[in-house]
């Protein structure tokens, strides 16, 4: 059985290289576009991030599959077969990247015959490294990381995202969500702007629960593994097991807080990431 450590510290060069790109990206004009809607923001350096890294990983590895944000965007299909695949995020928090807020990170996933086997997401503004494969622990600059064991979710800190969506019924939705887990009351609910690193805190144990709707393949396949390596649970917001494509998440350091989330949100809508029902991970 290939156990694809090789792969992984390969993934961890490559992120570091790219984080390393973003970084100098920053302090420079940035040339900013939208795709579908005028808040869901692109830029020319998540499209060269991306091919740094698809480029790179192709070349050295020629008969695995790519799926990446960007590349998905310009019509590749995002498909997740049984093939050794990576999912790749060259910016996530695109947002944040534009207004210079320091949190936005690069993202690399891989997946075997559907199971993800490691993730490795790299912190562009603070050079934090974090990484995980699967049996094996999850680490923060090689400390291992372990999520928080609380059980009260009045005790516990939320994070969740705005997507691009934000028509009035979408809005309606996400605020009663909101309102529901902070009247709870649960300690506070926090939006940081990059869905990888908010999984990332989940693992660290800085907060107890994190969902979101819309979110992509791309956005949770890294961090799904470092979070279960970290002791966490990954699920769908209905409370059934994670489906990669759904683009739907709910994170959270113990089943208890999990199960809480999952009862008060009401779902938002997006459609899958693919028409394969079987794509599950
Ligand atoms: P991105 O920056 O890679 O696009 C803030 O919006 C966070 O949610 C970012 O991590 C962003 O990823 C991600 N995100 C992207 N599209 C989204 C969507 N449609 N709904 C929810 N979150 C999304
Ligand atoms: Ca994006
Ligand atoms: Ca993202
Ligand atoms: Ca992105």
């Amino acid at each position: 059985m290939e156990d694809w450590s090789d792969c992984l510290d390969v993934a961890v060069q490559i992120a570091q290289r790219a984080g390393q790109v973003v970084q100098s990206a920053v302090k420079q004009e940035k040339r900013v576009s939208s795709k579908s809607t005028p808040t869901d923001l692109v830029t020319e350096a998540d499209h060269q991030v991306e091919e740094l890294i698809i480029s790179t990983l192709s070349e050295k590895y020629p008969s695995h599959r790519f799926i990446g944000e960007e590349s998905s965007a310009a019509g590749v299909k995002c498909e997740l077969t049984d093939s050794p695949t990576w999912i790749i995020d060259p910016i996530d928090g695109t947002c944040n990247f534009v207004h210079s807020f320091p949190m936005v990170a690069v993202s690399i996933g891989f997946a075997v015959r559907k199971e993800l086997e490691f993730g490795v997401i790299y912190h562009c503004f603070d050079g934090t490294l974090y990484t995980a494969r699967k049996g094996h622990g999850a680490f923060c600059n090689g400390v291992r990381l372990h999520v928080s064991k609380e059980k009260d979710v009045s005790k516990a800190l939320i994070l969740t995202e705005i997507g691009a969506k934000r028509d009035p019924a979408t809005l309606d939705i996400f605020l009663g969500n909101m309102k529901k887990l902070l009247s709870a009351p649960t300690h506070g609910v926090r939006i940081i702007g990059s869905s990888t690193l908010a999984l990332c805190h989940i693992a660290s144990g800085a907060a107890e629960a994190y969902y979101q709707y819309g979110l992509h393949c791309w956005d949770i396949a890294a961090a799904a593994v470092i979070i279960r390596e970290a002791g966490g649970c990954v699920m769908d917001t209905t409370g059934g097991p994670l489906d990669l494509m759904s683009r739907r998440v709910v994170a959270a350091g113990t089943r208890e807080i999990a199960d809480y989330v999952v009862k008060q949100l009401q779902p938002i809508n997006y459609g899958r990431d693919d028409s394969d029902p079987d794509a599950m991970a």
